[in-house]
């Protein structure tokens, strides 16, 4: 598991033996946070890579390709999103996404484990800057809580027009967040009209949490769609559940809005070929 002296290479090994990995110039930094192991590698063509007990959270080079799909869809398919709620996300890189919107006035991240925004700030360049504004309380639209989501969620008295989940896998210290409770308390915080997103692991490799998830998120929603995309240093394709409060189409997405977000990955243009699935499993979605 994880990095291979010989190799040179830290490789991430999901189920059946199917293998993610990069070249690593070197180790950069290992820490036993209060939650989680953590370790940053150097790669050869990948920029810095921040790994969570073993899982791969992101490269630098390509982190895009998962911050721009967890953030806009969502963000483009609200008509006026204002109170936004980061669950997770300690690099800073979704919420880095979510304030390149003009509408948003107030953005709360909550993170369980200071370890991974300390460690973020210091060694990532994904949201340096954004890190040490919100370190330092001088963030204006943005705040950083380091606490439980689960309990935030459930004792906040604050409503949020969109939530996002960004978490680890739904194993471990995450699984809460692919609950039916959680779920309900998401509904619960949203407006009256709010969308809620959460990763939701490799289609090919995580179908089971896939399907789990799913349901349960069926059973409190109004809605839910179900999207993949490619993400760089995942298991890919990559899978995206979205829960609908009220009225809103996840499937129309305001695309003059999207003009200043600078999109490098996420195309609102063409919106519709995020709902591409295999057919295996969609019908097994379908079925769910
Ligand atoms: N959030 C983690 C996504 C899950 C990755 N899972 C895996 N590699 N098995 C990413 C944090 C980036 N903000």
């Amino acid at each position: 598991m994880g990095y291979n002296e010989q190799e040179r290479a830290f490789i991430e090994w999901y189920p059946r033996g199917y293998g993610v990995g990069f070249k690593v110039k070197e180790r950069l930094f290992e820490t036993q946070t209060r939650y989680q192991r953590l370790e940053i590698y150097e790669t050869e063509g990948f920029g810095k890579l921040l790994v969570l007990d073993g899982t791969v959270q992101l490269v630098e080079v390509g982190e895009e390709s998962y911050h721009e799909v967890l953030v806009h869809p969502v963000m483009l398919a609200h008509p006026n999103p204002r109170r936004v709620l980061v669950i997770g996300g300690g690099d800073g890189g979704t919420l880095r996404e979510v304030l390149k919107h003009e509408t948003v006035e107030k953005a709360m991240m909550v993170e369980i484990d200071d370890g991974v925004v300390e460690a973020s700030y210091i060694y990532l360049d994904v949201a340096k800057d954004l890190l040490d504004r919100l370190l330092k309380g001088e963030e204006p639209r943005a705040e950083l809580i380091i606490g439980d989501g689960v309990k935030y969620l459930r004792e906040s008295d604050g409503r949020f027009d969109v939530i996002i989940v960004d978490s680890t896998d739904p194993v471990g210290p995450a699984k809460l967040l692919f609950s039916e409770e959680f779920y309900r308390s998401a509904y619960e915080k949203l407006n009256e009209k709010g969308l809620y997103i959460t990763q939701a692991g490799s289609v090919y490799l995580f179908t089971n949490e896939l399907l789990d998830a799913y349901r349960a998120m069926k059973r409190v929603f109004d809605r839910v769609y179900y999207f993949s995309f490619p993400v760089i240093g995942y298991a890919s394709p990559w899978s995206f559940l979205v829960g609908v409060k009220g009225d809103i189409d996840f499937r129309k997405v305001d695309t003059r809005r999207a003009e200043k977000l600078g999109l490098y990955y996420y195309d609102p243009e063409r919106h519709e070929t995020l709902f591409q699935m295999p057919k295996y499993v969609r019908d097994l979605l379908e079925r769910a």
